[in-house]
């Protein structure tokens, strides 16, 4: 379907560095339409919701004060299969494993401080997209471009 949706969030460096339009552009670029963003600053109850299936692990405390060290650029991204591709672009986790090209790839070199986050599946990304935005917080129109973009 043409209307997947999936949360795409710059983290506190992306933020710091400078490379909200940067990143934000390779979702444009690729036609992928914008439904939701805000500049936050997100409560450590929503980072632990966010990110509940990695509270166990060792590097948590340190991912938790890395995503509460600044503003996030929360946005939420619609079009076909963008759950995969929003990842795709992202690039690995590790951004010694992101391939150039990907935002990682190109714009981060420590897995702690990779930049940006994207949804892993159709449903994480309804999970979030829930947690970060209000509904009225998103915005339903018809992209001019629709048809130059589809078949
Ligand atoms: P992703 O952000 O690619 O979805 P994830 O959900 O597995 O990756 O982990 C969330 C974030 O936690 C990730 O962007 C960076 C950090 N992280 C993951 N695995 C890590 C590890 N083994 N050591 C340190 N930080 C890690
Ligand atoms: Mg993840």
């Amino acid at each position: 379907s043409n209307n997947e949706r999936t949360f795409i969030a710059i983290k506190p460096d992306g933020v710091q560095r400078g490379l909200i339009s940067s990143i934000l552009g390779r979702f444009e670029n690729r036609g992928f339409k914008l439904v939701g963003i805000k500049l936050c600053q997100p409560s450590e109850s929503l980072l632990r919701n966010h990110y509940d299936d990695l509270q166990s692990k060792p590097f948590f405390p340190s991912l938790l004060s890395y995503m509460l060290s600044g503003p996030v650029l929360a946005t939420v991204w619609e079009g076909k299969d963008v759950v995969k591709q929003g990842r795709a672009i992202l690039g690995a986790t590790n951004p010694l494993n992101s391939a150039p090209g990907t935002i990682r790839g190109d714009f981060a070199i420590d897995m702690g401080r990779n930049v940006a986050h994207g949804s892993d599946s159709v449903e994480s990304a309804e999970k979030e997209i829930n947690l970060w935005f209000k509904k009225e917080e998103l915005v339903e129109y018809k992209a001019a471009m629709f048809n130059w973009l589809y078949e």
